[in-house]
């Protein structure tokens, strides 16, 4: 029997990249430092000439699947995070937004065979929205520790 399971043992090979939504960057930007504290702290080198993450911005999470799908097919990365936020009470094409991202990501990952972290926070409001980011709990931790977890596993699995 076979038990595939990514761990963090081989965390610090793995290679990166984060692509970013501008809209609403008050809160991308706290997510990506978040996810940038968790990488570096697993062994990734994240200063700026590194040669194992690198971070795109697009203009917002509508642009996230087509970005992601050139960067994922590039062979360069293990896995990519993708950041950003959609505020239901700033948004009346809320639903059309984020179903557009959620889907595209989805099906881009599934036809690279890249995994790609759903790093898109979706809430009603701009507080709910802070407090993903940073002030009670910052969410971008948590999307690359998801990150380094399937890394290891689609190594393992390939
Ligand atoms: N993009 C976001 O990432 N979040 C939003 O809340 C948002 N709102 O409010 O519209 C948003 N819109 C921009 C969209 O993602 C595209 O960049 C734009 O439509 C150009 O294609």
């Amino acid at each position: 029997m076979a038990i595939f399971e990514g761990t963090f043992e081989d965390s610090s090979r793995i290679r990166v990249c984060i692509v970013v939504a501008r809209f609403n960057d008050l809160i991308t930007n706290k997510l990506l430092s978040g996810c940038l504290d968790c990488l570096s702290r697993h062994g990734i080198d994240t200063k700026e000439e590194s040669e194992q993450l690198d971070i795109a911005w697009v203009p917002g999470s509508f642009e996230l699947p087509l970005v992601s799908k050139k960067l994922a097919s590039t062979s360069k990365y293990d896995v990519l995070i993708t950041l950003g936020a959609v505020i239901r009470g700033d948004t009346p094409h809320f639903d059309v937004v984020v179903s557009e991202a959620s889907k595209g990501i989805a099906s881009v990952s599934r036809e690279t065979g890249i995994p790609i972290i759903f790093g898109v926070l979706t809430t009603d409001t701009m507080q709910q929205a802070l407090e993903r980011a940073g002030i009670k709990n910052n969410l971008g931790w948590s999307y690359a520790l998801q990150a380094l977890e399937m890394g290891a596993l689609i190594k393992q699995v390939n």
